[in-house]
């Protein structure tokens, strides 16, 4: 059997359209909306040749094969290769990239570590930071809301809510490149982002042992579950591993994305400093409209039929969280920004056994930046144009240009 991109080549199920497209093209990762809506179009399901894989993003589909862990499994990866033919890059999470039972172990310890309460420890740390941060910016004629925002709020309180010795800023930003864009074909992107690898796995790689991680935060969690035994030594310098995969680059485009909403729908931003209840219900429908992780694949473990279409086993289903979260048969004015919208059941962070352990201390992170931003900010405005980054895995700005005027 023919091998692409790391996984078998499949055959075209009965009655899926064939869609000779390329989700990783630069263009499409940039501006996704078009392919977005064209994918919902064909189908529940559409056939994608370059490739090979199958792929989903109409609402109910996608959460199917998303959620159903026992049908759709995420141990041969989720990104295109089977880790079953190809090894990865670097040693399998044991958190995203395994199944139960395996998986409930490690989501314990990790759920553990990230918990409500150990968040909430974490808020006057996080509100400091924010303060501090948007007074500065403040004083700024204008900003690049990316580097001086976005990856400077999470790469400070991030660092010191796992318990790290060092700050690194780069390497954490470079990691989570490297960690998403390998969930994409080995195009220029992936190479690239492969290409950091030296300077970035072993400074990585070195902060996740227990002699480098303080005697408080959430490594030092994670390693109490190692002594209680529950996980061993290398189980828990893994999990500490999975931290610094997915808790910058994440939070950075949330960050991101949110003020990037702000300052394009001035009418949302003002309905948020009158009434800032909605700040949590703004942040959710910032995930809705922009899905920071745009799609994550899941691999059939078995011969299988979705909403009629046959699915055969050992197929990689592209699931565009993108497309699902814009799609009209679930949302009303899908294409509208509304805060007051409360859109339940978004697939910006997962659902299921894998969604999101990280949530609490992701929506904390940015409920700490918008209410800095809603007290002291009167308007949000661009200082030049909003430019995305491509990535094989994440939606995120590139660049953005911003004035913050005084409140
Ligand atoms: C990209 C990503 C998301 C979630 C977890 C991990 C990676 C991990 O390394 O465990």
């Amino acid at each position: 059997m023919k091998i692409i991109e790391g996984h078998y080549e499949i055959e075209v199920p009965e009655g899926v359209p064939v869609w000779d497209v390329d989700p990783y093209d630069v263009d499409i990762l940039q501006d996704p909306d078009e392919y977005y809506a064209e994918l919902r179009s064909k189908g529940p399901f559409v056939y994608i040749p370059k490739y090979s894989i199958l792929a989903c993003g109409r609402y109910e589909e996608t959460k199917e094969v998303f959620s159903d862990w026992e049908r759709f499994i995420s141990s041969r990866g989720v990104g295109l290769q089977d880790f079953e033919l190809e090894e990865p890059w670097r040693p399998k999470s044991i958190i995203l990239e395994v199944d139960p039972p395996e998986h409930s172990v490690t989501r314990r310890v990790l759920a553990r570590a990230l918990s409500p309460k150990a968040t909430a420890a974490l808020k006057e740390l996080f509100q400091e930071t924010a303060d501090r941060l948007i007074d500065e910016l403040l004083e700024k004629e204008s900003f690049e809301a990316v580097v001086e925002l976005a990856e400077e709020f999470p790469t400070t309180v991030f660092p010191k809510a796992v318990g790290l010795k060092e700050k690194n800023s780069r390497a954490l930003v470079d990691y989570g490149a490297m960690v998403f864009n390998a969930l994409g074909p080995d195009n220029e992107l992936r190479r690239n982002a492969m290409a950091m690898g030296p300077t970035t796995v072993p400074w990585i790689v070195e902060q996740c042992n227990r002699k480098n991680l303080k005697p408080e935060g959430f490594g030092a969690t994670i390693f109490a579950a190692a002594d209680a035994g529950e996980i061993n030594e290398e189980q828990a310098e893994k999990l500490v591993r999975s931290l610094l995969s997915a808790g910058v680059d994440t939070t950075v485009t949330g960050i991101g994305s949110a003020l990037w909403c702000l300052a394009k729908f001035p009418d949302q931003f003002k309905r948020l400093k009158d009434d800032p209840t909605l700040l949590r219900p703004a942040f959710e429908e910032v995930l809705r409209f922009t899905s920071p992780v745009h799609s994550f694949c899941r691999t059939a473990s078995g011969d299988t039929m979705v909403s009629g279409t046959r699915i055969a086993e050992g197929s990689k289903i592209l699931c565009v969280l993108g497309a699902a979260n814009s799609d009209e048969r679930q949302w009303k004015e899908a294409e509208k920004f509304d805060i007051g919208r409360r859109p339940t059941g978004h697939l910006a962070m997962g659902t299921g056994i894998h969604g999101c352990v990280g949530q609490n201390l992701a929506r904390a992170e940015v409920a700490a930046v918008l209410t800095s931003i809603i007290a002291k900010v009167e308007e949000i405005d661009f200082a030049g144009e909003a430019v995305w980054r491509p990535n094989n895995a994440i939606h995120a700005l590139d660049k953005l240009p911003l004035v913050f005027k005084r409140a």
